[in-house]
C-alpha cells in the first residue's frame, strides 16, 4: 500500500488519471459504435418484413386466382348468388327434377325482363359484324304469331372493346365465304401471350363414301363429308371472344425494389363464354332468349296438335324459333372465373337420330357450333339412323355443305341408337368423344370444362347438367343443384339429390363436380381410346333403352368415373314418348337390353333385377337375349370390379338387400322353426344357432335354404323339395307381413286355387291347405325382413 502511494505521487498521478480517462473513453465509444449498429439492423429488418409481407399478399391473391380454377372452384364471396341468372329469372325456370316434375311454372314473356337478360347476354354474344356478313340460319320467314310483346332493347353492347377488337386480324372481313388462309395467327398486344388457332386442311368432298367400318359387319351407310366453305367471320369472332377471356396475370417484376412477385402462368386461361351467333338477336324473336311462347290464337293450338306427332313436342313452335336463339346463362356465378388448360383434347360431338325434327336438329347443332371454343370442336357427326323422313335425306346434306366440321352418315339400316352411337365413333377423329341428343341447346362455355376434366383424367367421363326445354312452351327451364343421376328397381333410370350431409361433410359448392352413379345417356365426353379400352357399348343393345346403364356400370367397375359438371349445362327436349317406331315391340326391346346389362354386371344382384317385375324375363322360352360371351369375356379381361363394390362405394344409398327376408321361419300356430334336416322338412324348436333353420326368402320368391328350394309337389297338396332353379314358376310363393288380410301367409299360385303353407299339428309336417287369414298355422315369421 505504501508502495502504491509512492508511485502515484507527482508525475505518476497525472499519468494515472490519463490512462483512466481514456479507458472511460474507449467504453463511450465502444456503447455508441453498437448502438448504430443496432440500428441499421433494425432497419434492414423492417425492410425484409416488409418486403416479404408484400410477396405473401401477392402470393395470396394469386393462388387465389388459382384456386378459382378447374378442381374444385371457390365460391365467389364478394358475390354470394346461387346463379348467374337474376332471381326473377331463376324463379321463372327453375323446376324440380326428383322423379316427377314438380311446381312448374309456364313462363309468360312479361315475367322476365328482357333487358335483364339482353344486357347479361349482350356482353357474351354480341359481335359488331357487318349485317351483310351474317349467316341467315334463322327461320325469319316464319311471322311471329306469338303475345311476346316485349321491348325492343337497343342492342347496347356495354363490353364490348373496340380495342380488342383491333387485336383480330379481319383478314378476310369481306370475303366472308371465300376459302380462308391456312391459319389465322391473333397477337394480343402487350402481353407475350400468343394464341394460334390452326384452320383444318380443307377435307375433300367425299359424296358416297361407301361403307364406313361395320359394328359386327352389320352396319351400312354412307358418309358425306360436307365440302368446306370456311366462314372466317366465326373464326375470327371467337378468338376475338378468346383474347377477351384471356385473364391477365401479369409478371410484375420491380429489380429497384428487388421484389418479385407474381409469375405468369402460361398453360391456362378463363373459361370461355363464347355464344358467337348472329348479331344483334332480334330480341322480340320467338322464344328468344329462353322465353315460353304462349299462343293466344285457337287456330295456332289446332296447329300445335296437328304436328305434335312429328316429335312429341310443341313442333310448330319450335319451327318458329330462330336456330341461334339465346338462351339464358345458368352456370352457377363462380364458374365464369374458372380456368382451362389451354392444350385441351379436341372433340367430335356426334348426334345421332331418327325421323328427328328439323328445327331442332339444327338447333342443336347450331349451338354447337356457336358456344365452342373453335380449336376443341374437331367435327361434328351426325348419324341418320335409317330416318324414313326425306329432309333428313338430301336436304340436310346441302344445308349441313356449309359447315366443313360436319361429317354426315346415312345408315342403310335402323340400327338403334347404341350401334348408331358406334358407327359415329368409327368416324370419330377427335381425341374426346361427345355425344348428344339431337334435341338439345349447349349453352354458354358448356364445352371447356368437360373437356378440362377429360384432361385432368382420361378415365373421367364428364355429363353436363341436362336442363330442361319445355316440351309445350320450348322454354328452356333451369333444374335443381347437386342433382345426379341413380337407379332404382328393375334397373329404372332417375334424379336424385346429393343429402344434406353429403354436401357438408364434402364442403361442396354448387359448382362442384358431382360423383355419379348413373348417367342419363344420351349427353357425355369421353376420351375416344378409353372409349374403346372399354368395349365402347355392348352391340347387342337394341334401339333404344338400358345403354347407359351399361357404360355406367362399365365405367365405374372398369376404373374410371362419372361426374356431372354443373359448369357445363345444355337444356334437352324431354318428350312424353318416342316419336319414332320401334322395329319390335318397345317393351320387349327395353326388357331384352337391361336383362343383357344384368346379365354381365350385376353378379348376385341380377335377382333384384328380375325380382322387380322381371321374372319372366328367366324364361327362355319368353325371351331370347341373344349372346353375352364377348361381353363376360371383356369383363374379366378389364378386370372389373364386383357390383358389391359398386354398391358399397359409388351409389352406398342404393336400397338393394340381397334377400327380401331370411333368418329363422317361425310358425305362429305351433311355434317353432322350420327345419331341413337330411333332406326332409320338420319342426324344430327355435334355435338361431342351428343353421339348418336358416332360410332366405329372396328376390326371386324362392324359399331357399342353401341350393334347396321348397316347392308344392306338382298338382298335390303336398310339399317336395327342389334343387333351386331361378327360371322355375313352381318354386315361387308370395309372402310378405303387415296388416293385410293374407299377411304372413306364404301362399303359392302354382296350383290351382291359390294354396297356402301350413304346419301340420301332427307329425311336425308341412302341408298345402287352402288359404284361411284366421289359421295360425298358415302364419309364418322371419327373423329379418329387408324389402
Ligand atoms: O333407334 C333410334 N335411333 C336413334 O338414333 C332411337 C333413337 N335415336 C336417337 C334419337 O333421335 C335421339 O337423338 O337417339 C337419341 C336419343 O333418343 P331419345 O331422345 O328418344 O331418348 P331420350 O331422351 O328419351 O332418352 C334417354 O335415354 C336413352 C336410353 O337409351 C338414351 O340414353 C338417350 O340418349 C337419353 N337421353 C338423355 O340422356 C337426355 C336426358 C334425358 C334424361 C333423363
Ligand atoms: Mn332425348
Amino acid at each position: 500500500m505504501i508502495k502504491l502511494k509512492r508511485y502515484l505521487r507527482g508525475s505518476g498521478r497525472v499519468l494515472a488519471c490519463v490512462f483512466i480517462a481514456s479507458i472511460i473513453w474507449l467504453i463511450f465509444d465502444m456503447a455508441a459504435l453498437r448502438m448504430s449498429i443496432n440500428d441499421v439492423n433494425g432497419q434492414l429488418l423492417k425492410e425484409r418484413i416488409i418486403r416479404e409481407r408484400e410477396i405473401i399478399n401477392q402470393q395470396a391473391k394469386m393462388s387465389q386466382v388459382k384456386q378459382g380454377g378447374f378442381g374444385h372452384p371457390v365460391p365467389n364471396q364478394a358475390n354470394n348468388k346461387p346463379l348467374h341468372v337474376d332471381n326473377l329469372a331463376e324463379n321463372v325456370y327453375r323446376r324440380k327434377r326428383t322423379g316427377k316434375f314438380i311446381g312448374y311454372k309456364q313462363m309468360d314473356s312479361n315475367e322476365i325482363n328482357p333487358s335483364q337478360l339482353q344486357t347479361e347476354k349482350s356482353s357474351k354474344m354480341r359481335v359488331d359484324l357487318d349485317m351483310n356478313e351474317q349467316h341467315q340460319l334463322d327461320s325469319s320467314k316464319t311471322k311471329t304469331t306469338t303475345k311476346t310483346a316485349d321491348k325492343v332493347i337497343p342492342n347496347e353492347n356495354k363490353h364490348s372493346n373496340v380495342e380488342d377488337s383491333k387485336m383480330v386480324e379481319h383478314s378476310n372481313k369481306k370475303n366472308v365465304d371465300v376459302a380462308p388462309k391456312p391459319q389465322v395467327k391473333i397477337e394480343q398486344a402487350n402481353t407475350t401471350a400468343l394464341l394460334k388457332l390452326k384452320k383444318e386442311p380443307h377435307p375433300v368432298k367425299t359424296p358416297t363414301n361407301p361403307l364406313i367400318k361395320d359394328v359386327k359387319g352389320k352396319v351400312n351407310s354412307t358418309i358425306t363429308e360436307t365440302q368446306v366453305k370456311t366462314n372466317v367471320k366465326d373464326e375470327e369472332v371467337k378468338a376475338k371472344e378468346a383474347l377477351q377471356s384471356v385473364p391477365k396475370l401479369q409478371e410484375k417484376v420491380d429489380l429497384k425494389e428487388n421484389v418479385t412477385v407474381v409469375r405468369k402462368k402460361p398453360g391456362v386461361h378463363k373459361v370461355l363464354s363464347l355464344d358467337v351467333t348472329q348479331s344483334p338477336r332480334n330480341p322480340n324473336a320467338v322464344g328468344q332468349f329462353g322465353r315460353a311462347v304462349i299462343l293466344s290464337n285457337k287456330d295456332e293450338d289446332a296447329e300445335v296438335k296437328r304436328r305434335w306427332a312429328e316429335g312429341h313436342f310443341n313442333v310448330y313452335l319450335s319451327d318458329q324459333i330462330p336456330l341461334d336463339r339465346a338462351i339464358p346463362d345458368t352456370r352457377p356465378e363462380t364458374c365464369k372465373d374458372n380456368l382451362i388448360h389451354n392444350d385441351l383434347p379436341s372433340t367430335s360431338v356426334i348426334f345421332c337420330f331418327v325421323d328427328e325434327v328439323w328445327s331442332t336438329l339444327l338447333r342443336s347443332v347450331h349451338s354447337v357450333f356457336n358456344r365452342s371454343p373453335p380449336n376443341l370442336l374437331k367435327e361434328i357427326i351426325l348419324v341418320d339412323d335409317c330416318s324414313t323422313r326425306d329432309y333428313l335425306k338430301e336436304q340436310l346434306d346441302n344445308y349441313m355443305a356449309q359447315f366443313p366440321k360436319v361429317k354426315i352418315i346415312h345408315l342403310k339400316e335402323r340400327q338403334g341408337l347404341i350401334r348408331a352411337r358406334m358407327a359415329g365413333a368409327a368416324v370419330a377423329t377427335g381425341d374426346v368423344l361427345t355425344f348428344l341428343d339431337s334435341h338439345v341447346e349447349c349453352n354458354v362455355g358448356w364445352l371447356e370444362p368437360l373437356l378440362e376434366q377429360v384432361y385432368l383424367d382420361r378415365k373421367k367421363v364428364p355429363c353436363p347438367v341436362i336442363e330442361v326445354i319445355s316440351d309445350k312452351d320450348m322454354s328452356y327451364v333451369l333444374v335443381d343443384n347437386f342433382q345426379r343421376g341413380i337407379f332404382r328397381w328393375p334397373l329404372v333410370f332417375g334424379w336424385s339429390p346429393l343429402s344434406e350431409d353429403y354436401i357438408k361433410k364434402h364442403n361442396m359448392t354448387i359448382a362442384d363436380p358431382i360423383r355419379c352413379p348413373v348417367m342419363a345417356g344420351g349427353l357425355f365426353s369421353i376420351d375416344r381410346n378409353y372409349f374403346y379400352e372399354l368395349g365402347a357399348y355392348d352391340p347387342g343393345l337394341d334401339v333404344w333403352g338400358g345403354e347407359n346403364m351399361e357404360i355406367s356400370f362399365k365405367i365405374w367397375m372398369c376404373g374410371g368415373e362419372i361426374e356431372i359438371i354443373p359448369c357445363s349445362r345444355v337444356g334437352h327436349i324431354f318428350r312424353g314418348q318416342n316419336p319414332y317406331k320401334f322395329p319390335k315391340d318397345r317393351q320387349k326391346t327395353v326388357e331384352r337390353n337391361l336383362a343383357r346389362v344384368a346379365e354381365v354386371w350385376l353378379d348376385e344382384y341380377k335377382d333384384l333385377f328380375y325380382g322387380h317385375g322381371y321374372h319372366h324375363l328367366l324364361d327362355k322360352k319368353h325371351i331370347d337375349i341373344g349372346d353375352l360371351e364377348d361381353q363376360i369375356e371383356l369383363r374379366k379381361n378389364l378386370k372389373c370390379k364386383s357390383f358389391k363394390w359398386y354398391l358399397d362405394n359409388v351409389y352406398p344409398e342404393a336400397d338393394a338387400p340381397i334377400v327380401k327376408a331370411e333368418g329363422l321361419v317361425f310358425n305362429q300356430g305351433l311355434r317353432k322353426c322350420l327345419t331341413l334336416h337330411k333332406g326332409s322338412l320338420l319342426f324344430e324348436t327355435c334355435d338361431l344357432n342351428q343353421q339348418s333353420q336358416h332360410f332366405n326368402y329372396t328376390w326371386l320368391r324362392n324359399l331357399q335354404r342353401e341350393n334347396v328350394c321348397i316347392g308344392p309337389e306338382s298338382k298335390g297338396s303336398s310339399i317336395a323339395l327342389y334343387l333351386c332353379d331361378r327360371a322355375n314358376v313352381q318354386l315361387r310363393w308370395n309372402h310378405r307381413l303387415g296388416s293385410s288380410l293374407m299377411a304372413d301367409h306364404i301362399i303359392t299360385d302354382y296350383v290351382w286355387g291359390r294354396m297356402c303353407l301350413e304346419a301340420a299339428l301332427k307329425g311336425d309336417s308341412v302341408l298345402l291347405r287352402s288359404c284361411d287369414h284366421n289359421n295360425v298355422f298358415q302364419k309364418w315369421e322371419f327373423t329379418h325382413y329387408f324389402a
